[in-house]
């Protein structure tokens, strides 16, 4: 692992910092499997009206089920998921876009990773001296379906100030490439004002 010096110097320049083989095989697999129980128990007839959209149409997620689910643990479906009725089109298991907002305070598999020393080790590396954890999520990008996400600043989707006080932990539980929807930064961004 990187020594904290160089990656505050990192975290610093560039806005970001990647820490390879954080969570053991372990941990991944065990995340995997809280979120597999949690998919098999979900009922997709109570959720499935609720379509997570990127872009031009995002304004339409954000409905009561979106904005009252920072304590809960809420499903967003596939926009080709399901139909207009909320019917599936696809699999269960391929059909949710994300799971929010408070996995990380409600599912005992997420609370013990998030809490973590070593995550705890990392906010204090960064210098995070109160932190509060104000969303968690489960983020699919399931094979053959989906959307882009285009660039953004997350501070212009959840709202804090000043700004840039709002830091994002994102966890790879699988071998993360650009052809499998990997998470990806633009260096030196967290210093521009970019409009959403
Ligand atoms: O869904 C994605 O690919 C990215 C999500 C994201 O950036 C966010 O929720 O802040």
């Amino acid at each position: 692992m990187e020594s904290s010096k160089s990656l505050l110097e990192t975290f610093n320049r560039d806005g970001y910092a990647v820490i390879s083989s954080f969570l053991t095989e372990e941990e991944c697999q065990t995340l995997k499997a809280a979120c597999g129980r949690i998919m098999e128990e979900m009922n997709p007839e109570e959720h499935s009206s609720h379509v997570f959209h990127v872009g031009e149409k995002a304004t339409k997620s954000r409905d009561d089920y979106f904005l009252t689910s920072g304590d809960k643990i809420r499903f967003f479906f596939e926009p080709d998921a399901v139909d207009e009725t909320g019917k599936l089109l696809v699999p269960k298991d391929i059909s949710v876009n994300k799971i929010g907002h408070a996995l990380a305070w409600i599912d005992p598999a997420f609370k013990k990773v998030t809490f973590s020393q070593k995550v705890a080790k990392v906010c204090r590396t960064l210098g995070l001296e109160d932190p509060r954890l104000v969303q968690s999520m489960y983020i699919f990008k399931n094979p053959g379906i989906g959307q882009k996400v285009n660039t953004h600043q997350d501070s212009t989707f959840l709202y804090v100030q000043p700004t840039s006080s709002l830091l994002g932990f994102w966890f790879a539980l699988e071998d993360a490439s650009e052809e499998n929807g990997c998470l990806y930064f633009v260096p030196g961004s967290q210093n521009r004002v970019c409009a959403t």
